[in-house]
């Protein structure tokens, strides 16, 4: 049988080199954007409309909708929540539809939408995503939403997670460099996520920002078992 592909990319700027060959994009941003959406999804939260500018999710906002929107971390004045997971868990966003801008996330979610299927993953929803892919048995893609364009590590440690889980079944190969180096990152830092992180950059940029809390959030796997999908662009529960 013939084994499908699993590939991992660094940043939405390296996408065009991947785009096209894969039946599912994998949207990644563990600090904090798709850990965030996990937790919207799984508190009950009806859908998360992804745009990539703030002035977009200003306009849903003037059209009556909760929206949130992060630059630099922090949340952009007027608006009603920023990019924390903590603030998607109120019980009052129930059964509503919000709108969500981030720096690299929700830019990184647009990039990819023309993908046949696109799924929101991230260390919390790790495990619930690796059993749905394999499920599926499609070509993978791991789209790292990065920093600004550039390579980080906790993205490529999710993204490595998911090809080494999908690889270790026999069913899956891949060919790029960039699949086997996260792989390799993966290996390097699963048993301490956390200590392994402690010098990136937005571990340390969140860091000042007094986001420990969040950071600790975002860096325990298998904390929910949603797997966010994207249809008609806006992010949903799939019913799996
Ligand atoms: O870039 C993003 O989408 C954010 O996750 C960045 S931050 O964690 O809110 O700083």
């Amino acid at each position: 049988m013939e084994k499908k592909l699993v590939e991992v990319c660094f940043t939405p700027d390296d996408y065009d080199y991947f785009k096209g060959r894969f039946d599912i994009v994998v949207v990644i941003d563990v600090l904090r954007a798709t850990s965030a959406i996990c937790s919207a999804i799984d508190n009950g939260v009806s859908s998360v409309i992804p745009v990539p500018t703030v002035e977009e999710a200003k306009s849903y906002q003037d059209n009556g909708y909760l929206a949130g929107a992060e630059r630099q971390g922090q949340i952009v004045d007027g608006f009603d929540f920023g990019n924390s997971p903590y603030s998607y868990m109120n019980p009052k966003l129930k059964g509503k539809d919000i709108v969500l801008s981030t720096t690299n996330g929700t830019r990184a979610i647009n990039i990819a939408k023309d993908a046949p299927t696109v799924v929101i993953g991230s260390l919390i929803n790790l495990e619930s995503l690796v059993k749905w892919l394999l499920k599926e048995n499609k070509n993978v893609l791991c789209l790292c939403s990065g920093w600004k364009g550039n390579f980080n590590l906790e993205d490529t440690i999710c993204a490595g997670a998911i090809a080494h889980d999908l690889l270790a079944t026999g069913k899956y190969s891949s060919d790029d460099d960039s699949s086997v180096a996260a792989k390799y990152l993966y290996l390097s830092s699963r048993h301490n996520y956390f200590g392994f992180l402690k010098s990136s950059s937005h571990r340390r940029r969140l860091k000042k920002l007094k986001l420990n809390k969040d950071i600790k959030y975002c860096l325990t796997p298998n904390q929910v078992n949603v797997i966010p999908i994207l249809q008609n662009d806006k992010i949903v529960k799939l019913d799996n």
